[in-house]
C-alpha cells in the first residue's frame, strides 16, 4: 500500500514519524508545506521540509521542534559579532543543509530533487516532497501591515493581530510530478492531512488548484486529524489566529475549513461532543502526541479508520 500525508512543520511531523514507523519501509510519502520558505542571509530556507527531514531521520532537536539535536551555534555567534541579522537562528549543522540546498538551487536544480537526495543521505526510507517546486509564499496581513511568514512568526513572535492571510504564487503553482504518480497509484490507501495549522500550513496546498483537484478527485479517502485538543492548539499560534479571524475555537471549525475535501475527521476525545456536528465520518481518540508510542498509536488508528471507508 501507499500513504500520502500532507504536513506543515512540528505538529505534522509528529504524526508523520508515527506513520513512518507503523508502515512498511517505502510506503509513506510526505508532501510538505513550502509557504513558510524564505530567503535569509543569502540562503534558501525551507523550515517545514527540514523539520520533516530531521524528524524522520531522528536528528531533530526535541526541545525546539525545529533544527538539529546536538547543535552548535558558532556561525550564529559570529554573525551577531559582525552586526548581522541574528533573529532567525541557524545552527552549524543546519547551516550545512542550507548552503548545500542554496548552491544546488542556484545551479538550477529543483527543490524536490534536492530534498529527495537529502532524505537519502539522511537514511530516510519515506519520500519527502515539497508541495510544489514553484514559489508559494504565505503572507500574514496584520494590524502592522503585511508580513512574510517568518517575519510574523519568528521576528514578531506572532504578536501582530492577524486580519487575513494570502498565499502569493499558489494560484499558478504546479504539483511535483511524483505526487501526481502517488495520487494515481492504485495502491494508495489513504491521504492524511496531518494535525498542522489549517490556515498557516495546509491552506498553501489548498490554495493551489492542482492540489485541491487532486484531493477532491482522489479515490483514496482523505482523512484530516484535528490539531486542537479541548479547543486549543497543542503548540503554536493556531488558537490566537482563530480568535483574531473571529472563528469559533473548536475542531468543528477545522472540519468546516476542510469541507468538500475530507471524507473522515479525527478529533480528540476532549471534543467528542462535537462529533455529531462534523459533516463527515469521525474517529474520536487521544490525539496528543508526546511519546513515540502516542505517535504510533495515533498513526495506526488513522490507518484503521481509513480502512473503514472500503
Ligand atoms: N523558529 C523560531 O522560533 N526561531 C528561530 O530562530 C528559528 C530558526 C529556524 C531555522 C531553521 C528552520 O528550519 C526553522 C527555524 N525556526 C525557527 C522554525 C520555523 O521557522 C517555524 O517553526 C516554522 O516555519 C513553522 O512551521
Ligand atoms: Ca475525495
Amino acid at each position: 500500500t501507499q500513504v500520502l500525508a500532507l504536513s506543515g512543520g512540528i505538529g505534522g511531523a509528529k504524526l508523520a514519524v508515527g506513520l513512518q514507523h507503523v508502515l512498511p519501509p517505502g510506503e509513506l510519502t510526505v508532501a510538505v508545506n513550502t509557504g513558510d520558505d524564505f530567503e535569509h542571509l543569502g540562503l534558501s530556507i525551507s523550515p517545514d521540509i527540514d523539520t520533516l527531514l530531521y524528524t524522520l531521520a531522528d536528528l531533530a532537536n526535541p526541545e525546539l521542534g525545529w533544527g538539529r539535536a546536538n547543535e552548535s551555534w558558532h556561525f550564529m555567534a559570529e554573525i551577531e559579532r559582525l552586526g548581522g541579522e541574528s533573529w532567525f537562528r541557524l545552527g552549524d549543522k543546519d547551516l550545512a543543509v542550507h548552503i548545500e540546498r542554496t548552491r544546488r538551487l542556484n545551479a538550477g536544480e529543483k527543490l524536490s530533487g534536492i530534498t529527495a537526495d537529502f532524505a537519502r543521505h539522511f537514511g530516510i526510507l519515506s519520500r519527502v516532497v515539497p508541495m510544489s517546486n514553484d514559489l508559494v509564499r504565505t503572507m500574514v496581513i496584520t494590524d502592522e501591515g503585511t508580513l512574510d511568514f517568518q517575519h510574523y512568526f519568528v521576528a514578531r513572535r506572532c504578536e501582530p493581530v492577524v486580519k487575513g492571510l494570502a498565499y502569493a504564487g499558489a494560484a499558478d503553482a504546479q504539483l511535483v510530478p511524483i505526487l501526481r504518480e502517488v495520487a494515481d497509484d492504485p495502491a494508495l490507501q489513504t491521504i492524511v492531512i496531518c494535525p498542522s495549522n489549517p490556515w498557516l500550513s495546509i491552506a498553501p496546498f489548498l490554495e493551489m488548484p492542482a492540489w485541491r483537484e487532486l484531493l477532491v478527485e482522489a479515490r483514496a479517502p482523505v482523512i484530516a486529524v484535528s490539531p486542537l485538543v479541548n479547543g486549543q492548539a497543542v503548540k503554536g499560534p493556531t488558537s490566537k489566529i482563530m480568535g483574531e479571524l473571529q472563528l469559533e475555537q473548536s475542531s468543528a471549525t477545522i472540519a468546516r475549513f476542510y469541507e468538500g475535501i475530507i471524507d473522515g475527521f479525527v478529533l480528540d476525545k476532549s471534543e467528542a461532543h462535537l462529533a455529531p456536528e462534523i459533516g463527515v465520518a469521525t474517529h474520536v481518540t487521544a490525539t496528543l502526541m508526546k511519546t513515540a508510542a502516542d505517535k504510533q498509536r495515533l498513526a495506526r488508528e488513522v490507518l484503521e479508520f481509513a480502512g473503514s471507508f472500503g
